[in-house]
């Protein structure tokens, strides 16, 4: 079994819905178990500035599945999502980024693990430390917990408690 993190984020539309949907299609692969999710936050765009607000968080899924299969997946559930991307880091209905495989280095023309630039996105360090505040960093054995004093935590609030797995999928907002 393989321990895997996923970082959602979404701009656009009903975002909370997008992302109980997102959680819902991978539940749904019977290789795929969402087993924790964090909170709901709501960020300030990094990047692209001039766009709405995101709300994003991360969830750990135990799977069965490589990490190219499991790239394969998000991107499915992205299209599923009728994803409409025009700008590069612009707005985006859903955008699914898998953060950490285990605790393996991996580097494909497909798929950068540890994702590329998560240990400066506090919008990606925040959720991953609530669900996950013992980890380390697999490049660097640094705690996330330090990585995420480092950045700050500026631009990144609190929206929603998220209370479990069944409970998010199910609800309706
Ligand atoms: N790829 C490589 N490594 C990975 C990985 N670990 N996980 C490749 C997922 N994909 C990975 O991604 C482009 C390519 O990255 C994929 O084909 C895959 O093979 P994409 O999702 O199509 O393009 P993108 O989303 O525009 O680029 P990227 O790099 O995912 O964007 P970022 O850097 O994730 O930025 N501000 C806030 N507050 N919240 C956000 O969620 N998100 C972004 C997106 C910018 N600003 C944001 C947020
Ligand atoms: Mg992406």
């Amino acid at each position: 079994m393989n321990e895997v993190y996923i970082s959602l984020g979404s701009n656009m539309g009903d975002k909370e819905e997008i992302l109980r949907h997102a959680v819902q299609l991978l539940q749904q692969h019977k290789g795929i178990k969402v087993v924790k999710l964090s909170s709901i936050y709501e960020t300030d765009p990094v990047g692209f500035l001039d766009q709405e607000v995101f709300l994003n968080m991360v969830i750990l899924v135990h799977t069965s599945l490589s990490a190219q299969e499991i790239l394969e997946v998000c991107q499915e559930v992205e299209s599923e999502l009728k994803r409409v991307r025009i700008i590069r880091w612009g707005p985006r209905t859903i955008d699914l980024d898998i953060l950490l495989y285990n605790h393996d280095n991996i580097e494909t023309e497909a798929l950068i693990v540890p994702h590329a630039r998560m240990h400066e996105r506090a919008f990606v360090l925040v959720p991953l430390v609530e669900i996950a505040p013992e980890l380390k960093f697999p490049l660097t054995e640094e705690a996330l917990q330090t990585m995420l004093e480092q950045v700050g935590g500026e631009g990144v609030r609190l929206w929603k408690v998220v209370a479990g797995v069944s409970e998010f999928v199910h609800s309706e907002s």
